[in-house]
C-alpha cells in the first residue's frame, strides 16, 4: 500500500490535487504568503467566491475552515482555514492549529475529495514556531486518516528548508498507521 501521507518541497499553487488548503485570515480577503500566492494563481474568481462566503457567513474565525471553487488553479477546490497567531503558547494556539487541520480534512471528506495539499499553516506571518507546528500538523492528519478512508492522500507542501527538514523527519519516524 502506498503511504497516504507525502511530503514535498515547492509551491502549493502548482499541485494537481483535488484540494489545496489556504492559510487564510478571518476576512478571507487574501493577503501575503501562501494566501497571496494562491489568490494570484487562482485569479479573480477566487476573490469573488470568498466575498460570497463572507456575505453569507461573515468572517472565518481561527480554527474554522470554508470551501470554495479554485478559479484557475489545477485543483478542484480551495479550503480556506485560519490558523492561530502565535502569542507565546498560552492562548490556545495548539488546539486552534489542530482544529484548523481537522476541520479542513472534515470539509474535504464531506465533499468527497480524495487528495489534499496543506501548507505549513501559521508558520509564516502568524509566527508559530515551526517544529511545534509541524508536530501538530503531522499527528493531527495521521490521526484523522486512521479513522477515515477519505481523503485517500494528504500532501504536506513545504516552501522553506526548515519545514521540509521537519516534515521529512516526521514522515521517516511515522508508524505503520498510514
Ligand atoms: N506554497 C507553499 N507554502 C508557501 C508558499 C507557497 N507558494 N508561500 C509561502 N508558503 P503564511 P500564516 C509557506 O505567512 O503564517 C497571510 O497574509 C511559508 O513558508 O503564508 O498562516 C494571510 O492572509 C510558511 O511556512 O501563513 C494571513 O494574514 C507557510 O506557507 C497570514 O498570512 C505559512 O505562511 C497567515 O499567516
Amino acid at each position: 500500500m502506498t503511504a497516504r501521507i507525502q511530503v514535498l518541497q515547492g509551491d502549493i499553487t502548482q499541485l494537481e490535487v483535488d484540494v489545496i488548503v489556504n492559510a487564510a485570515n478571518p476576512s478571507l480577503m487574501g493577503g501575503g504568503g501562501v494566501d497571496g500566492a494562491i489568490h494570484r494563481a487562482a485569479g479573480p474568481a477566487l476573490e469573488e467566491a470568498c466575498a460570497l462566503v463572507r456575505q453569507q457567513q461573515g468572517t472565518c474565525p481561527p480554527g474554522h475552515a470554508v470551501i470554495t471553487q479554485a478559479g484557475n488553479l489545477k485543483a478542484k477546490a480551495v479550503i480556506h482555514t485560519v490558523g492561530p497567531v502565535w502569542k507565546g503558547g498560552d492562548a490556545h494556539e495548539a488546539s486552534l492549529l489542530e482544529e484548523a487541520y481537522r476541520n479542513s480534512l472534515q470539509l474535504a471528506l464531506d465533499n468527497g475529495y480524495q487528495s489534499v495539499a496543506f501548507p505549513a499553516i501559521s508558520t509564516g506571518v502568524y509566527g508559530y514556531p515551526k517544529p511545534a507546528a509541524a508536530e501538530i500538523a503531522f499527528h493531527t492528519v495521521e490521526r484523522f486518516l486512521t479513522f477515515h478512508r477519505t481523503p485517500e492522500k494528504v500532501w504536506f507542501v513545504c516552501f522553506d528548508d526548515e519545514n521540509a527538514r521537519l516534515y521529512k523527519r516526521l514522515l521517516s519516524q511515522q508508524g505503520d498507521a498510514a
